[in-house]
This record gives structure tokens, C-alpha cells and sequence, in this order.
């Protein structure tokens, strides 16, 4: 039985590690109620032309009628030496798989980023971390050409250790692993809304 276990994870996780964006799998059932409330980003993978670089932190916010956003800062530097508390607004649509989003975003400021990327929730407990995913380019392959990814906490300290093992697994599964830096936390955007 346990031979048969560890064949089987070894099955899914070489099925889940061909790296093809069409098969990464998302959090089953999600729930928009109870991922909502504040997150904040402990490690990033980041895309081509970083633009959140810590500090990053997101509250998420599920109205009435369902629907999704999110308000998020960040330190950015941009006009290559203005360093500054980004503050950033997102609206969520839904596609039909619960934990995949086409997430609009945009800054406070107009000089800010403004985008429009898949907002994917590959794993989360709810209570304690979240891994976010969002590929901007696939490639003739099916592999992802320009990803980015937010290892999420609710504690601003970071992981849990007993959480460690899940979120590794998962960077493994998008192929990621050892692509991620962590984003510290130094106040730098206390007393901004
Ligand atoms: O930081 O390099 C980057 C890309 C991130 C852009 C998206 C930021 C705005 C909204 C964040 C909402 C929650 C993830």
C-alpha cells in the first residue's frame, strides 16, 4: 500500500512538473469569503521588468454580489531612481475555474503600472498562506515564457515552518523552484492608506 502511495505521488508530481502552463493545477473549491483580508507577500518570483519589489502586501475584499478586488502597495522605483509606496487598485473576473482570474489592475497615481494578467490561487489553507501564479506569456511550447508568482502570508513575520514543505512542493509543481526571492518587510509603506 504505501509502495503504492509513494508511486503515485511520484506519478503526480512528474504529470505536474512537465511545466506545460494548461496543467498547472489551481486550489480545488476555493473560496473568494475566506481568502479574503489581508495578505502579505513573504517571497516573489517576479516577471520581466520587476515592478512591486517589497513591502508588497494585498487585501482582498468580496462585496456583496460576490465580485472580487483587491487594493495592494508595494516599493517601486521607477523613472529609474524615484523609490516611492506604490499604491494599487485590482478588479477579478471570473473564468469558469473558481480559482482562476483575469485580474485588471491599476495605480492610485497614473503614473503607475497598469496590467492585465491571470490571477491564478495554486494553493492556499486559508488561514495561513497562499501561493498566487499569473504566466503573461506562453511559449510554442506550452511552457510559460514570463511568469510571476506571490508567496502569500497572513502573518507579516512569514511561513510557518510546518507550511514550508506544502509551498515547496507547489513551486516545484511550477516549476519555479529556486526562482524566488523574499520580500522583506520594512515598514516602508506604513501610513499610506
Ligand atoms: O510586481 O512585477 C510585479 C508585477 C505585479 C503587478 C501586479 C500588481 C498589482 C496588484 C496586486 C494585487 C494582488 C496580487
Amino acid at each position: 500500500m504505501l509502495w503504492y502511495v509513494v508511486c503515485l505521488c511520484f506519478l503526480t508530481l512528474a504529470w505536474a512538473q512537465d511545466c506545460q502552463v494548461a496543467n498547472i493545477q489551481v486550489v480545488q473549491n476555493f473560496d473568494r469569503n475566506r481568502y479574503a483580508g489581508k495578505w502579505y507577500a513573504v517571497a516573489k518570483k517576479d516577471p520581466e521588468g520587476l515592478f512591486l519589489i517589497d513591502n508588497i502586501e494585498a487585501e482582498f475584499i468580496v462585496a456583496e454580489d460576490g465580485t472580487m478586488t483587491a487594493n495592494a502597495k508595494g516599493r517601486v522605483i521607477i523613472l529609474n531612481n524615484w523609490e516611492m509606496c506604490a499604491e494599487m487598485l485590482a478588479s477579478f473576473e471570473e473564468t469558469p475555474q473558481p480559482a482562476k482570474f483575469r485580474m485588471k489592475y491599476w495605480g492610485v497615481a497614473a503614473y503607475l503600472q497598469t496590467g492585465n494578467d491571470d490571477h491564478w490561487v495554486i494553493d492556499t489553507d486559508y488561514d495561513n498562506y497562499a501561493i498566487h501564479y499569473s504566466c503573461r506569456l506562453v511559449g510554442e511550447d506550452g511552457t510559460c515564457l514570463d511568469s510571476y508568482s506571490f508567496i502569500f502570508s497572513r502573518h507579516i513575520t512569514g511561513l510557518r515552518p510546518q507550511d514550508q514543505q506544502a509551498v515547496t512542493l507547489k513551486k516545484m509543481e511550477l516549476c519555479l523552484l529556486g526562482k524566488y526571492r523574499r520580500v522583506m518587510h520594512t515598514g516602508f509603506c506604513y501610513g499610506s492608506s
